[in-house]
């Protein structure tokens, strides 16, 4: 049947992995895969992308949907020549907690002055610092979508003060909340450890920078400022980091995503004693899981029910 076969296009080393997934669970219907087994493009309905090329999209006369199987969906609309076809993105409790598990091993590192704690132990230095309580330091999360509203509830639990700023108004039990331009200052200025679970969009690239982190307060429990990104590399400016270590108005950096992936071996972020740098890996999430939800989703299409985690063009997210 035309338009009845699900494309599987993922550029990087689980695309095996997610084409056995779909297959497992296609029930009858062809799984494909680019580049080498896409056969003929006309038969092509659903295709599940993870930076696939830019135009590939364009070449399948009878996609009916676009699914993006990582939470960001800034790798889609990079390509000019994206159909206009529904999109719908990766949420899955399971990518939800990866995340959180992520943000709050570097919020805790930077709590509990384990940065320290290495360098002493290479010198053998058994010394003790105080250690404030986690309910005098100020975590602040930017997105407080799927991911971000989860990040902040357990940093909360933790006992951290902890905010969030996002597009529109929330309310989440227990988060400070913050919305819009005109509420970032005041979010940023009582936020020391600041976390960043933004999409990347034409409003939000290039947003982590000197500026920004200049309003961010220094002067509390945590003993500097600190960035943690697991948003996109797009979001923050490298050289406004590096600059903001060197001058203390930043105290650490943990970086999950970089403008340019993967970091190339030059980069400075490597070897800066205050970088914490990991390969796009907070939010890995088991391809078996997201393809049962892609499936019931398709199974929606084909029944003409509303689809969920539709992307919206126009905020680009
Ligand atoms: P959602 O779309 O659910 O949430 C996005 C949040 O960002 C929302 O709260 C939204 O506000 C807010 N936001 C968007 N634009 C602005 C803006 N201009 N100003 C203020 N707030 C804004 O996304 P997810 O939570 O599912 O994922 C967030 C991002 O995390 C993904 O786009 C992806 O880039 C990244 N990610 C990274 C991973 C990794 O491995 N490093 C893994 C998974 C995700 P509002 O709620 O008002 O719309
Ligand atoms: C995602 C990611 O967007 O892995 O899910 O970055």
């Amino acid at each position: 049947m035309s338009g009845n076969a699900i494309l599987i296009a993922v550029d990087g080393p689980q695309a095996n992995e997610w084409a056995d997934a779909f297959r497992a669970r296609a029930g009858g219907r062809p799984v494909r895969m680019w580049p080498h087994d896409i056969g003929d493009p006309a038969e092509i309905g659903i295709a599940c992308v993870w930076r696939a090329p830019k135009g590939l999209l364009a070449g399948l006369p009878n996609l009916r949907l676009a699914v993006s199987l990582g939470a960001g969906v800034d790798h889609l609309f990079s390509d000019s020549s994206l159909p206009d076809v529904p999109i719908i993105r990766a949420t899955h409790p399971d990518l939800s907690m990866r995340v959180t598990e992520y943000v709050v091993l570097h919020a805790l590192r930077y709590h509990r002055r384990q940065p320290l704690y290495d360098a002493q132990q290479r010198e053998r230095v058994w010394k003790e610092h105080p250690q404030p309580a986690a309910s005098e330091v100020a975590v602040g999360v930017m997105g407080l979508g799927v991911i971000g509203s989860e990040a902040a509830r357990v940093l909360a639990r933790i006992g951290f003060k902890a905010a969030g700023w996002s597009a529109s108004p929330k309310s989440i039990d227990g988060i400070d909340v913050f919305h819009g331009p005109h509420g970032l200052d005041r979010f940023l200025a009582r936020t020391e450890i600041l976390i960043c679970l933004l999409p990347l969009t034409d409003d939000t690239g290039g947003i982590l920078n000197r500026p920004l982190f200049a309003k961010l307060k220094r002067d509390g429990a945590a003993g500097g400022a600190f960035l943690i990104n697991a948003g996109r590399g797009g979001l923050q400016i490298d050289a406004d980091i590096l600059a903001a270590l060197d001058d203390g108005t930043l105290a650490g950096a943990t970086l999950d995503v970089f403008p340019q992936e993967p970091l190339p071996p030059a980069s400075p972020m490597w070897s800066h004693p205050k970088v914490t740098v990991t390969p796009h890996n907070a939010g890995d999430v088991l391809p078996d899981f997201l393809a049962a939800d892609v499936m019931r989703q398709i199974g929606r299409l084909e029944r003409g029910e509303p689809l969920l985690h539709v992307v919206d063009r126009k905020r680009g997210y």
